[in-house]
Formats: C-alpha cells, structure tokens, sequence
C-alpha cells in the first residue's frame, strides 16, 4: 500500500492510489498529488480548519460555485469539479473530524509563481474577468461569508492593534519602521468598506485570492485554462479581486523576496493585466467600481502586508513559514510595493482610463 493520507480511499477513484505525494506552493491547505492504478491524477485536500473554520459552509460554496462554472465552460479542464465519495458525498469528513476533498488533477497545465512574462498575466487577467463575469447572475446573497470580514481592513486594523497591544514575543520592538508605515495608512484603509457601506459600490461573487499561481495555463498554448483555489469565494467587491492580482502579479520579485532592491511595483505589468481583466469584465462594472480599481491594488497590498506584520508580531500563527523571519520579509516587499503605488498613483489612473472601452 502506498503511503500518504488513508483518506484518499474514501474516494471514488478509477482505480487503487499507486503514488501520493505532497504537492504545490500553498500556505493554508495541505494538497497532495494522487496517481492511480490507471495512470489517473487527482488533487487531494485537507482544508485548514483553523482558517476555514466554518469548514462545512466552505464546502457548500465550492459546490454550489463549481456546479455554476462547469455549466458555461464547454472544456472540461476549464473548471474545477467535486469527485464523490464512494458513499456519494461531495467530501469526506474523517473520524477525526477533518475535511478532505478530491478533485481530478488538470494536466498539462503549468501554475506560476511569479509573471514570468506580461502575455501570461494579461491572460490570467482574463481568467479572473471571465470568473468575475461568470458569476455575475449567481445570487452573491446565497454564498456564506466562510472567513468573515476576510478584506473588511478597518478590521484588519483592529486585529493588528489587539497584536501590538499584546505582542506576545516582544518583537514590536524590531519592527517599529513597518508598524508605523502601516499606522500612517490607517485613515485610508476605510477608503473601499466606506463605499461598500454607503452603497455605491456593489457586492458581488468575488475570488478573493486572485494570485497568479490559483491560475492553471494550458502548458502548449500558454492560455489561461482554469481557476483554482476557491476557498475564499465568497460576496465581496470586484476592486479586490483586481487588487490583490495586481498586488502579487505585478511586483518584479516573489512576495517573500528578502533583497528588497528587487522588489518594485511595475506598471507595465499592471497595464497587462488590466487589460486582460476590463477586456472580460469592463463592461459588467460600474463607474464608481471602475474609478476605484487602483485603490483595490493598493488596499489588497496594504492589507497583506498589515496582516503579514499582525502574523508576525502574533508569533506566526497564521501563514505557514519556512524560515525565521519569513512574515516580516513578505511584510517588507508588500509594503515597498504601496510606497511605489503611491508614487506611481496617477500612471495607475491612466492605464485603467485607457484599458475602460
Ligand atoms: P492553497 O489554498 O494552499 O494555495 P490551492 O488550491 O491553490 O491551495 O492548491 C495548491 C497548488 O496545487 C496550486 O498552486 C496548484 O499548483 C496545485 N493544484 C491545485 N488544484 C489543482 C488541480 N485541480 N489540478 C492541478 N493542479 C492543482
Ligand atoms: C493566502 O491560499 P493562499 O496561500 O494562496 C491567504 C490570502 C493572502 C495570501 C498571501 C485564506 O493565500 O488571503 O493574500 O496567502 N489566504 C487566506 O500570499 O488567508
Ligand atoms: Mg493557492
């Protein structure tokens, strides 16, 4: 038998796991890859019950959006879709009270950490505007909120406060320069729920983690195939998805580059994406919405960072780290990135005006 989580077995696979092994970059799940006897491959999931903890409203979510997708996708790669336990489940609940979850392994696909060119970009632009305009006539209300107030960053705000007041392993004191880069922005992190809350912005389905690597490319033909990772679907505003695409996307270097001379917050690559994104799903948005994509870019990169450095100050209880120091290097690229945006404001301005048909 091979070794690996026993779960898989639950499964309805095509035939008995030959080979499991851990598979890809993620820092919340643990995901495997799975080969059968028939040379079949599958993704099997363990989800994170400490950041998902309404596990079970996830779940029905991820059913309900991937029942969605697959009926406007003519390709079966396209979309991600639920394999079923052998007693028709959805997803398995193990005795330990965890939840799995198997989905078919889209092959021949490559997933990127990092722009390698603005071409790739510009499409994973339109995968996120197709996802956006796909879900548009899916009822955003009948979704549950799986991690509430996940982008509500006056939120984030009080939760990193509540650290520093605490600041369990004294380590405030090592980064005074980021917590008051962070402080400094406070007022301006209402900017986006200020709008959600007086109206004129809408709610909508949105991704919420919109990052390059949960897009799978067709490796021959380097277009965007399929969007993965739909923990986070959930209502929220369409800014913030563009935003934290335009966050990890068009930075020069990884989110945890530590040779900061690296890292720096590149408009051509945004101007690819955006128009990869408004060529898709321009015209579903509205002015307020269109006029506000540069503040999702700024407000899903300040928030990252503030929730990289709340981490850190925490004891790093939240992301997986590999290395000592890990949270407050992503924290350091995320804030470089806003000091750039902001001087780089009105070019962002400009290449959306120009991208809006
Ligand atoms: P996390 O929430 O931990 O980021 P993801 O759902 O994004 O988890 O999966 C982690 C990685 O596994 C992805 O970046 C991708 O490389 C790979 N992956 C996930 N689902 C599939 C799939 N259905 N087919 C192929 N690769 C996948
Ligand atoms: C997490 O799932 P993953 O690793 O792609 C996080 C996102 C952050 C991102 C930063 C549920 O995303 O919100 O933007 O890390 N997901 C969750 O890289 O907190
Ligand atoms: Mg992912």
């Amino acid at each position: 038998m091979v070794t690996g989580p026993k779960q898989i077995h639950a499964f309805k696979t095509d035939a008995d796991p030959i080979f499991i092994t851990k598979y890809g970059n993620g820092h919340i799940n643990d995901t495997y890859l799975i080969v059968d006897g028939t040379a079949r491959q599958y993704i099997l999931q363990k989800i994170n019950k400490n950041i998902f903890r309404a596990t079970h409203e996830l779940m029905e979510n991820i059913k309900a959006v991937t029942d969605h997708l697959r009926k406007h996708v003519m390709q079966s790669r396209k979309a991600l879709s639920l394999i079923p336990t052998k007693d028709g489940k959805d997803w398995l609940v193990d005795e330990d009270g965890e939840y799995w979850r198997l989905y078919p392994f889209i092959s021949d696909t490559v997933c990127l950490q990092l722009v390698e060119n603005p071409e790739d970009f510009k499409e994973s632009g339109v995968a996120f505007g197709n996802f956006q305009r796909t879900m548009a006539d899916f009822d955003a209300g009948s979704l549950f909120e799986t991690i509430p107030r996940f982008h509500d960053t006056p939120n984030r705000y009080t939760n990193f406060k509540n650290a520093l007041r605490a600041d369990p392993l004294g380590r405030a004191k090592d980064v005074k320069r980021e917590i008051d880069f962070a402080l400094a922005r406070e007022e301006y992190a209402g900017t986006l729920m200020k709008l959600y809350e007086s109206g004129d912005m809408p709610l909508r389905v949105t991704h919420n983690d919109t990052k390059l690597n949960n897009v799978l490319f067709d490796r021959e033909t380097r277009k965007a195939l399929c969007v993965i990772d739909l923990d986070t679907v959930m209502p929220g505003l369409a800014v913030n998805d563009f935003g934290c695409s335009v966050r990890f996307g068009a930075s020069t270097a990884a989110e945890d580059e530590t040779d900061l001379t690296k890292v720096s917050f590149s408009l051509p690559l945004m101007e690819a994406f955006t128009e990869g994104f408004l060529n898709t799903c321009g015209e579903s948005l509205t002015d307020c919405e269109l006029y506000h994509l540069r503040d999702g870019a700024k407000m899903m990169t300040l928030e990252d960072g503030l929730r990289f450095l709340t981490d850190y100050i925490e004891g790093d209880v939240y992301y997986r780290i590999k290395r000592e120091n890990h949270n407050i290097d992503r924290c350091r690229t995320q804030f470089k990135l806003v000091g750039e945006m902001e001087t780089k404001w009105d070019q962002m301005q400009e290449i959306i005006l120009k991208a809006v048909k």
